[in-house]
Formats: structure tokens, C-alpha cells, sequence
């Protein structure tokens, strides 16, 4: 193993990236980010009204004799064009999710999008979603996928047949990219409480329904597949059929906004960047808006609304004052198609030999930064809102980019943090008074702001992004790296702000009394984790894979080697059901890693300086360093979290659901090549894959 990487190279195609110093002496990128034929500056901004989501159509309610009523969905994914890029420019090929039975809705979307229409759920009343992989073409062949797919990685491997599904394959000589049929399995990201046979497991994907046209010795499921669908008939009675799976989630945790994508094993950075991802909202409850109190009156608070709902036209006729806001970064070819690195080559010049020859992928990057913003499916959109108070709910739904919004370009706006992905936080944020009018975001993770723009003047301006154009590791934007280039990822969105239509109703920011956040219980069990990264033994300074480990011993006292584990290999992490543990995620890689951990919403503890020696792999809490609290606006319940560089950072579960379960990094091009691991809560279950054997 060779030193850990220090800076990132990119070789871009014919893209010479140059190199400026700015007035804080930081390197500063002068040429745009690499990416496909389509020249950002090519593609004007603020030309598309942003798109803001329809409400998802219901098939149907389906009335229990005992029990609740459960809200019930037919979606299926789908191939669609889309006109991304402005009017005028070429539309661009992407996949979707959306409706097909539309029979439980007044006025029936059956719209597929990227990103799809919002699934608006009631808290404790289930939802169950039949999910069809519809990547079928007209004369009923399977649809390649968009995207160039490494089959050296372990991965879904369809055309392992049922032996050698989800392994790595191996390979005489250097493999081109997969082009058969393509494997899905939907994913709700923050669902608490799930079933495992609903989470969307990793290895429990399913290609169409291709019937005779399905090639030769191909698995048309996932390893555990058969195992859940059975789970899922004597839990809930859905029968699961071929290119399908009905999960149903319980909608208990706290209010909040989720979002679902795909989770297919070693391909989800693929599937999620060729367009399949959408909110899934979560309201009412003790967590609810309702429970949000004016402290200058004593009643229940008014937030900004409303938010598009199940009946609304599309495209609506109505203004909405609450708005999800998904940021996805993407780069395009100029026939308007999506471009994503075909080659290890791009990332940082090597050109092979690669596996079996050696131990790079030949496909595969360790991270892609799209050189231009998509905003709710459209690049670089605009949003008309008047001088009054919005509810923006943001996603960072890029692959690899961390965020850190600006809001400093709008002069006189004021900016309050008040929930994040496990729902409202313990208290507002002012971020305008205390953070300069900034957030950051890691990927997957969601912000639920109050923005008042009723002290802006009337005019155009741009929400910016200061968070760096390669891996994120800390730091101040400008200081500690280079913010995102200028006129291009350094602008998300235009906001166009217009004179109010009426007083706003809306209760002030600093007078929200958000509800209190219940504490955990006392944990029982501390696991100390490592994220770790694995370097060429071939090229220097080259990342082969990101990786997850187990620490030995108590690093809090005393050095703690670490071992790497391997996706392939038994699970570790086995919390008993019912217990509460503190995982401490020790992070011995150059970069900091948004760690998502499914099935809980968990608490940020703190987080401390830790050593790291390479040498004897190993990690210490440095004696005498003093646990740093997390941010005001990590406060709450939360999903995913950053683990930087350098520390350890100390989450908090209670593990209440048994079943098979995924934690991993939300770097989606981490997670595809071993930064996730399995989990499970409680027992081995009866008839379920042997594990660290299947794959
Ligand atoms: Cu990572």
C-alpha cells in the first residue's frame, strides 16, 4: 500500500485545466470542470422556470377490516426523453420513475420525470409501492443502460446466473462495459422503521420482466430476492412477481423529507445519475407541523405553504410558498445526452493496464463532479418568488460534490435553518446571523430552510455554491480550498423576486418552538468503525476503493488497528433489537465521507481529533483533544452524516427493527466499489442467504 492520496489529479479529455493562485495563496481551477462535448457556457442559465414536483398519484387506498388504512402506489422506471438543457437545445435520454395506475387520485399524473413526482405520505399510515423495472424496449428487448457499467466491480452481475450473482467476476482479460439487461431496487432514503424486505436491500434487485427474451444462464433477481418476497407475502400479503416488488413502509418516524432512489449493488451511481430519484415526504404526527408553536403567542405556529398537492394540475396554476429543491450535479455531451466517464483514464490518466492485469477497475471512478447544476431536473433554473417567506426544502442529490449553498449573493434575505433529514431540528438557525448566509451539504443530506426575501429588493439573484469543484475534506471555502468555479458550479439557481400579493401570514423564524426531540437511551454498546481507503499496488497514488473497516480495542485509550472488510465478507455490525449503540466512525481516508446508515434515525454525538497511523494501520483519539458538538442545524434526528478527515465523528441508534440492512457512504461512487457494509438487527433469520457467502 502506497501513501494516501493527497490532492486529486483530473485528466479531462481534451479539457487542459489550468491553474491560478488567489489572494489567500489557494491553487484556484481557471478552466471549467471536466466533462462530456457540451461546453458549460454553452448552455445559457436561468432560462427554464424550475419545475417544482407534482404530487405522486395513488392507485388506490386499500382499507384494512383492523389496522390502518395504507396508501397504495403502481410506479414503475421507465426510459423517457427529457428536456434538461434549455428550450432549444437538444432533450436528453434519461430514466424515471412515475405512475401507472393513476385510479386513487382525483386528477391523475401519470407523468414519468427526473427527478419524479413527490410521494406526500400521513405519519403511521403505511404506504406500500409495487416498483416495476419498466427498462423494456417497444419490441419487448431489455434496454442497455445509459451509462458505461465496470463489470469488475462487486457488483449486481446479472450474468453470473443464480451462483454468481452479486461477486465479483472474474475476468481473463480486461472487460468492456455491461450491456445487458439492467438491474433495479428502490430505496427510500430515510425511512425509519422500514422491513428489510422493503428497504430496498442491495442485493434484492430485479432485471424486467423480459419472459423468453431474458438471456441465457442470467439471474433475473438478486440474492435475496426470494428470500424478502416471501417475507413480504406473510407480512403484508403482496405477492412479488417478475420485474416487480411491492414494499410497504410504516411512515413512524419523525415528519420529514425523504427521498427514494435506486440501490442496486455496485450500480447505483449509474441508475441514480441516469435520472430515478424523487422526494417522499412525510407529515403530521407528534413531529408534524402542527407541533410547531409561536412563542409570541402561544399558538400553533403558521410556516410557509402550501406545498403542491395529490389533484393539483401540472403543469399548476397555483403558487406554492413550500418547495422541494432537488440539486443534482450532471454533465452533458452536445447531443444532449449524459456524459459520464467512460474510463478510469478520466479521472486521473491512467490508461492500464487494468484488472485482471491489475488492480484498477478499467471503468470505474473514485469520484465524478458533473460540471454543471441540474435544479429539480432542469440545469440552472429559475424560481419567481415574492418578498415574503419560503419553505425551500433542499436534497443534495449529487454523486460525489458537497454543497455548501450562499445565499450572500441576495442582498437583504435572511436565512433559517429548521429541519434536517430527520425532521425539525431541537431549534431555528439563524444561518444568515451566525454562518454567513451559508450551509453545507453532503450528499443525501436534506435542509429544511425558512428563506425571507421580504427585505430584498425586487430583482434578480443567484443562490451560489462555494463548496469545492473535487472531494471535500473540511475546511473554509476559499482558505482551505478552492470554491467551485465561478460561472458555472458555482451558481444553482436564480431566484427572481417579485413585490408581495398579499401580507405574509407566516410566523417569524425567531419565534418557532419546534417540537422537542425525544433522547435516546443509554448505550449499551460502542462500536468503533473505520472508513479506509485502498491505493494501487501498481500506479502511484491511486485509489483502487473506498473501503469500511472494524477498529480493535478502545481507541478512545489507547491505538486501535483496523481491519478492512470487505462487502464480500461476514457482516460485523449486529446490533441485539431493541439496543441503542454508539457507533464511532474513525475516518483514516484523505477525504471527509457522508456516512448513511438505513432502517434509524440516529443523533450526531460529537466528534474529535483522532491520529492516524498508516504504518501499523492503526487509529487514536488524540490524548488530551476535546469532543467538538455537532453544528446547531445537525441537531435532532438525522440519516447521514459527515465523517471528516482526521477525526472521529460519534453517532447515536436505537436499533428497533430486525432484518438485513446497509450502512455505507453516500459518495455514491464509494458506495458502489466496498464503502458499504451489510447489518443486521437481531438473529440470523430463518431461510435468509448465508452470510458473507452469497456475496
Ligand atoms: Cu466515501
Amino acid at each position: 500500500m502506497t501513501s494516501r492520496r493527497t490532492f486529486l489529479k483530473y485528466v479531462g479529455g481534451t479539457t487542459l485545466t489550468l491553474f491560478t493562485y488567489n489572494k489567500f495563496g489557494i491553487k484556484q481551477a481557471l478552466a471549467e470542470v471536466p466533462g462530456g462535448t457540451l461546453n458549460p457556457a454553452a448552455v445559457p442559465k436561468f432560462q427554464t422556470p424550475m419545475l417544482i414536483p407534482p404530487v405522486m398519484p395513488k392507485a388506490g387506498v386499500i382499507k384494512q377490516k383492523r389496522g390502518k388504512n395504507i396508501d397504495y402506489y403502481e410506479i414503475s422506471m421507465k426510459q423517457f426523453a427529457q428536456q434538461i438543457l434549455p428550450a432549444g437545445q437538444p432533450a436528453t435520454t434519461v430514466w424515471g420513475y412515475g405512475a401507472v395506475n393513476g385510479a386513487g387520485s382525483k386528477r391523475p399524473l401519470l407523468i414519468h420525470n427526473a427527478p419524479s413526482l413527490t410521494i406526500e405520505a400521513q405519519y403511521n399510515r403505511p404506504v406500500r409501492v409495487k416498483w416495476i423495472n419498466n427498462l423494456i424496449a417497444a419490441n419487448g428487448d431489455h434496454l442497455p443502460h445509459l451509462l458505461p457499467v465496470d463489470q469488475t466491480l462487486h457488483w449486481a452481475n446479472p450474468p453470473g446466473g443464480t451462483n454468481d450473482r452479486d461477486k465479483r467476476p472474474t475476468f481473463t482479460s480486461t472487460p468492456g462495459p455491461y450491456t445487458g439487461p439492467v438491474p433495479m431496487v428502490t430505496h427510500v432514503h430515510g425511512a425509519v422503521g422500514v422491513g428489510d424486505e422493503s428497504d430496498g436491500y442491495t442485493e434484492a434487485w430485479y432485471l424486467p420482466d423480459l419472459g423468453s427474451k431474458l438471456p441465457a444462464g442470467y439471474a433475473d433477481s438478486g440474492t435475496w430476492y426470494e428470500f424478502f418476497a416471501g417475507k413480504a407475502k406473510s407480512k403484508f400479503g403482496a405477492t412479488w412477481g417478475p420485474g416487480f416488488a411491492t414494499f410497504q413502509y410504516p411512515n413512524l418516524g419523525r415528519a420529514s423529507a425523504d427521498w427514494y432512489h435506486d440501490h442496486t449493488l455496485g450500480m447505483t451511481r449509474l441508475n441514480v445519475y441516469a435520472g430515478p430519484a424523487g422526494f417522499y415526504i412525510i407529515r403530521g404526527g407528534p413531529d408534524g407541523d402542527a407541533a410547531v408553536l409561536d412563542v409570541s403567542t402561544g399558538a400553533t405556529a403558521v410556516l410557509p405553504g402550501p406545498a403542491p398537492k395529490d389533484g393539483d394540475k401540472f403543469p399548476s396554476n397555483k403558487t406554492y410558498y413550500e418547495i422541494p429543491i432537488a440539486i443534482q450535479d450532471r454533465s452533458f455531451n452536445t447531443d444532449g445526452s449524459l456524459f459520464y466517464p467512460d474510463t478510469r483514464a478520466f479521472f486521473d490518466g491512467i490508461t492500464g493496464p487494468y484488472i485482471p492485469n491489475t488492480d484498477i477497475s478499467p471503468l470505474w471512478n473514485p469520484e465524478f463532479f458533473g460540471n454543471m447544476m441540474m435544479v429539480n431536473g432542469n440545469t440552472w433554473p429559475f424560481q419567481v418568488v415574492e418578498k415574503r417567506r419560503y419553505r425551500l426544502r433542499f436534497l443534495n442529490g449529487c454523486q460525489s460534490r458537497f454543497l455548501i449553498l450562499d445565499f450572500s449573493q441576495i442582498p437583504g434575505v435572511e436565512v433559517w435553518a429548521i429541519g434536517n433529514e430527520g425532521g425539525f431540528l431541537a431549534a431555528p438557525v439563524n444561518l444568515t446571523a451566525t454562518n454567513g448566509n451559508r450551509l453545507l451539504m453532503a450528499l443525501a443530506e436534506r435542509a429544511d430552510l425558512i428563506v425571507d426575501f421580504t427585505n430584498v429588493p425586487v430583482g434578480n439573484y443567484v443562490l451560489g455554491n462555494v463548496g469545492p469543484d473535487e472531494p471535500f475534506g473540511g475546511g473554509v471555502p476559499g482558505v482551505d480550498f478552492a470554491v467551485a468555479e465561478a460561472a458555472s458550479t458555482g451558481q444553482v439557481m436564480e431566484f427572481r423576486v417579485v413585490p408581495a400579493v398579499a401580507p405574509d401570514p407566516t410566523t417569524p423564524p425567531q419565534f418557532l418552538q419546534l417540537p422537542a426531540v425525544a433522547a435516546l437511551p443509554v448505550a449499551t454498546v460502542t462500536r468503533p468503525l473505520a472508513l479506509l481507503e485502498e491505493m494501487s499496488a501498481f500506479f502511484a497514488d491511486a485509489p483502487a476503493e473506498a473501503l469500511l473497516g472494524t477498529v480493535a480495542g478502545n481507541p478512545n485509550v489507547a491505538p486501535g488497528v483496523w481491519t478492512k472488510r470487505l462487502w464480500m465478507q461476514p457482516l460485523t455490525e449486529n446490533p441485539a433489537v431493541g439496543a441503542t449503540e454508539i457507533w464511532e466512525i474513525y475516518n483514516a481516508t484523505a477525504d471527509a465521507h457522508p456516512m448513511h446508515v438505513h432502517e434509524v434515525a440516529f443523533e450526531v454525538v460529537n466528534r474529535q481529533a483522532i491520529f492516524v497511523n498508516e504504518a501499523t494501520q492503526e487509529v487514536q483519539v488524540v490524548p488530551g483533544s476535546v469532543p467538538v458538538a455537532p453544528e446547531p442545524w445537525e441537531t435532532g434526528r438525522k440519516d447521514t452524516v459527515i465523517a471528516y478527515p482526521g477525526q472521529v465523528t460519534r453517532i447515536k441508534a436505537q436499533f428497533n427493527t430486525p432484518g438485513q440492512y446497509v450502512w455505507h457512504c453516500h459518495i455514491v461512487e464509494h458506495e458502489d466499489n466496498e464503502m458499504m457494509r451489510p447489518y443486521r438487527v437481531g438473529p440470523v433469520q430463518t431461510g435468509q442467504p448465508p452470510d458473507g457467502a452469497a456475496g
